[in-house]
């Protein structure tokens, strides 16, 4: 349920995006997850693990953030950058989520990179919807969204979504989503 009751009064404020490298100078939130954090997400956990033994833990994706409030009212935003990269033939992903606050949407504006949004519903719907430069995906309440780059630099975007939002990762955790974006002989297949 929303709580509508408080939203704290804040002054203005503007901060600097390098549009070119998705860096923001001014974040105080840095989150890293790295190639251990995946763990039960891939199908080929022995692949994830070689990755892991391979290259020290790799950072697999990383969230910058100037927080606001996590109110009704206020709008989080942040810079997600996915690395490239596969575990087996399966493209690098987020763990994606839903939002905690189920009827909250979210804009995804890709700066960088390409890749696809994948998204689907608890009632079974699944998406893929195309990610690159210039392109702003619209992930509407109820979905929960996972990023899958599949090019070979950064996917990187910006997001914009309700301060209230939270993000349920149980559920996918659990279930997966129903699509998978794998190479197969050198193309993107959506399986
Ligand atoms: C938050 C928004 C993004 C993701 C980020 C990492 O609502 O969707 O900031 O948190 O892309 O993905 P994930 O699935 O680990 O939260
Ligand atoms: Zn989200």
């Amino acid at each position: 349920m929303m709580t509508k009751n408080i939203t704290t009064f804040i002054n203005p404020f503007s901060l600097g995006i390098d549009l070119e490298t998705g860096n923001m100078p001014q974040a105080t939130n840095h989150l890293v997850r790295r190639a251990s954090d995946m763990k039960g997400y891939y199908m080929n956990e022995d692949a994830l693990q070689e990755l892991i033994n391979r290259d020290a833990n790799p950072i697999h994706y990383e969230v910058f953030e100037f927080p606001v409030p996590e109110e009704y009212g206020h709008l989080m935003y942040c810079i997600s950058k996915l690395h490239p990269g596969k575990i087996g033939e399966e493209y690098f992903f987020t763990k994606g989520h839903y939002h905690k606050v189920e009827q909250t949407a979210e804009i995804y504006l890709c700066l960088k990179g390409e890749g696809y949004m994948l998204m689907k519903t608890n009632e079974g719907k699944c998406e893929a919807v195309r990610m690159e430069r210039g392109q702003m995906v619209y992930v509407p309440p109820y979905w929960a969204h996972r990023s899958v780059n599949t090019g070979v630099i950064p996917l990187i975007s910006f997001c914009v979504y309700p301060a209230e939002a939270g993000h349920n990762y149980g559920d996918i955790l659990e279930q997966g989503f129903p699509r998978r974006i794998v190479e197969i002989e050198n193309t993107v297949r959506i399986i």
